[in-house]
């Protein structure tokens, strides 16, 4: 089986998850049960980052130790992973001493190529973004992404991340898949270009860190830390990390695009190891309009929204709804009409009416078909057919034309319902009957593999109705077997006002 990696960002437990957290996690997690549908050897990497100012401060603000505070926080990062219904493969924590000591075999390794020195760091740092940014970043006097900064004058490590400027541009001129989409990486490549400076690495005035091999004096700089939490997790340096590792992705949000596309795979060709193979860097969404933030109190909760709606709706509105690598607005508005549409209207009632009919019309049992027409076939071949385009949408990060693609056949099946008119053929032609409904319920089981990504709670709950026990992507040309009996259909999807 041929490996795959794919990783989520590791999130800050200074606060609880919301919609931003739960949308990168959910577009890796999408991604991840496909490969896997489709014959990969899969790794899907999510965690917590633990480290740094940021915590130190907010585990202070709370009177706590930052050891017993991220151990808290961070469960409630692991709780989302589990309502979310994702499929990661690991949860990493920077904490853990198998990450600690991968963090610093790398440090050593930068040592020992020569790339680090120890100098002064004199110059602004924001904390909330874990940043530094040089004088002509500040923008009235704050940082270009309007967070504090603060005034830091110490002794600290240096990266020389000014002789990577060109060995980056080169390695980047070779590989367009390596920063997607294309308008980040355009960002990137002007930011480099416009010059590298060396970067800070670590810090005397810290104490919540990984402690620099060799001087206890200084803990690493959190982004360096963090980065590398994608190595730890295949057990790097050991035998094997290599394997996941040369099919590296990173999904990232596009405020952390510079530490994943400029520092990273500066670190990594440094030590003499290769870049990821692709970051994409998707948009970020606000909340009826406005940025989510502590004071407006108007961040949206995954736990809330799964107890109240379940975690396929809420995963099928984050995976549908926005355009893949676009900014989005999150309204409660738009949210209830796709769920009421697509999901109650559309798949729902699709399964619904064909089941229900069955249950009632032809005792309950999933009929035998007679021949075929035209119209039976188009049906049947069509989702097995879409097999191709829907892993063009996953390999080119086109998320929302999966679904879009798939809810098309949808309403293709319901069109057939309603032009072959199974209650009527009932009396005038019960064989032709059979023959619909079969056409129908073969149809809906290819439906229900391919929606496993989005979907699968549901999913799994229509493939069980019709006795479906395997269901990768294999399964999508063996044929449904005649003479099941069927349960009672329950409604698969709510419908909300
Ligand atoms: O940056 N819209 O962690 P973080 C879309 N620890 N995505 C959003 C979002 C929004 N409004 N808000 C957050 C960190 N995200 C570092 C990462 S990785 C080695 C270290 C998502 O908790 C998006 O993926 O601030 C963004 O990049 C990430 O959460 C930032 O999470």
């Amino acid at each position: 089986m041929k490996p795959f990696y794919i990783t989520t960002p590791i999130y800050y437990v200074n606060d609880k998850p919301h919609i931003g957290h739960a949308y990168t996690s959910l577009a890796c997690d999408m991604i991840a049960r496909f490969k896997r549908l489709d014959g990969f050897d899969v790794k899907f990497l999510t965690g917590t980052d633990e480290h740094g100012q940021k915590i130190e401060k907010a585990a202070a603000a709370k009177g706590v130790d930052p050891q017993d505070f991220v151990d808290e926080v961070s469960q409630s990062f692991r709780q989302m992973s589990k309502i979310l219904d994702l499929t990661n493969d690991d949860f990493i924590r920077t904490t853990e001493p198998r990450h600690k000591s991968a963090v610093q075999h790398l440090w050593k390794q930068l040592v020992d190529s020569g790339n680090i020195y120890l100098g002064e760091y004199a110059g602004w740092y924001a904390v909330r973004d874990e940043a530094f940014y040089q004088e002509d970043e500040i923008v009235d006097g704050k940082a270009p992404t309007g967070a504090e900064v603060e005034w830091i004058k110490e002794s600290s490590y240096f990266f020389k991340l000014s002789a990577w400027q060109q060995p980056l541009l080169d390695y980047y001129a070779k590989h367009p898949e390596a920063i997607q989409p294309e308008s980040r990486r355009n960002e990137v490549l002007r930011f480099i270009e416009g010059g590298l400076k060396d970067l800070s690495i670590s810090r005397r005035t810290l104490k919540w860190g990984v402690p620099v091999p060799g001087d206890a004096d200084h803990v690493m700089y959190v982004w360096l830390d963090a980065l590398t939490n994608y190595l730890s997790a295949l057990g790097y340096p050991n035998d094997g990390y290599q394997k996941y590792w040369d099919q590296a992705i990173h999904m990232v949000g596009k405020d952390i695009i510079r530490f994943h596309s400029v520092y990273w795979p500066a670190f990594l060709m440094a030590a003499n190891m290769a870049p990821p193979k692709t970051v994409f860097a998707h948009g970020w969404w606000t909340v009826e309009g406005e940025k989510m933030s502590k004071s407006l109190g108007n961040a949206i909760d995954p736990v809330e929204m799964v107890d109240t709606y379940g975690a396929d709706a809420f995963r099928y509105f984050l995976l549908r709804d926005l355009s893949f690598g676009q900014d989005g607005d999150f309204s409660k508005t738009m949210f209830i009409n796709r769920l009421n549409t697509d999901l109650a209207n559309a798949y729902g009632n699709l399964c619904q009416r064909v089941l229900s009919f069955i249950y009632k019309n032809a005792d309950a049992t999933i009929p035998t078909p007679g021949e075929f027409s035209a119209e039976d076939k188009a049906l049947m071949t069509m989702p097995a057919a879409l097999l191709p385009a829907l892993r063009n949408s996953i390999d080119n990060f086109h998320l929302h034309r999966y679904a879009e693609a798939v809810w098309q056949i949808i309403g293709e099946g319901n069109r057939y319902v309603d032009a072959q008119k199974p209650w009527a053929l009932k009396k005038d032609d019960p064989a032709r009957m059979s023959t619909v409904l079969y056409s129908l319920c073969e149809c809906i089981r290819q439906i229900a593999i391919l929606t496993q990504p989005i979907l699968p709670d549901a999913s799994a709950k229509i493939s069980a109705m019709l006795g479906q026990e395997k269901n990768d992507f294999s399964m999508l040309g063996v044929a449904l077997k005649p003479g099941l009996k069927i349960d009672e259909p329950q409604p698969l999807f709510a419908k909300y006002s």
